[in-house]
């Protein structure tokens, strides 16, 4: 009998973080439209780092509060600064769909109120980051992979420890949390390519527990 595999299971990367392939395949087409309706408000947009250069990565958010740069630092707003006016809402399908995946790798009790949406172009890049703008380390990370495959760096609790390469494509997600919650992570140069759903891109969702 043929079978498709949508899911091939949890591969767990190290304590605290685990790769879901497939997990939000699913729910992909939703998920863009609804990425389009929340775009269509907050419009993608390149940040500035704190030290003044141009994220090559182009962001937009939802969700009670949203993460963004600028040359005062990298914090948390309720508000888009572009328009003065709150993130839209984080749509409910994000919300169960993170919340889930975060269940099936063993945090039950997860509950965003952010959600960082990125854009990678080909040649985007995402260097070598904590993410530590977060109140609560107790709560993990979800992370949801659409559109081109990217190679995802993922390394230890020091920037100069070795990192796995991790070839994430089209509905994979991961969770991070626990001890692994502070490890290093990053995204190598995008290889140009055509996704069918997405054509030239890869769009990240980042859930997170900001406050
Ligand atoms: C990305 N992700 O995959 C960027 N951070 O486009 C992240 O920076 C990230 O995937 C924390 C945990 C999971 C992630
Ligand atoms: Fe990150």
């Amino acid at each position: 009998m043929a079978t498709l595999a949508l899911f091939d299971g949890p591969r767990t990367l190290a304590d605290g973080a685990v790769w879901l392939p497939g997990f939000a395949l699913p729910d992909d087409r939703a998920l863009l439209a609804a990425v389009e309706q929340i775009v269509a408000i907050a419009p993608f947009r390149h940040l500035e780092t704190p030290g003044g250069l141009r994220m090559s990565v182009a962001m937009s958010n939802c969700g009670a509060c949203g993460w963004v740069s600028d040359r005062r630092g990298y914090r948390y707003e309720n508000r888009d600064p572009l328009s003065g006016k709150p993130w839209p809402a984080m749509p409910p399908l994000f919300r169960s769909l993170a919340t889930n995946a975060a269940a099936s790798a063993g945090f039950p009790d997860f509950a965003p109120d952010a959600c960082l949406i990125n854009r990678y172009l080909p040649g985007a890049k995402l260097s070598l980051h904590q993410d530590r703008d977060e109140q609560d380390f107790t709560q993990p990370i979800v992370s949801v992979s659409l559109g081109l495959p990217a190679t995802f760096q993922f390394g230890g609790l020091k920037r100069p420890d070795p990192v796995q390469r991790l070839p994430l494509i089209h509905g994979d997600v991961v969770v991070w949390g626990a001890a692994a919650r502070l490890r290093f992570h990053g995204v190598l140069a995008m290889k140009a390519g055509v996704h069918p759903l997405l054509g030239a891109q890869r769009i990240n969702l980042t859930f997170r527990r900001a406050r």
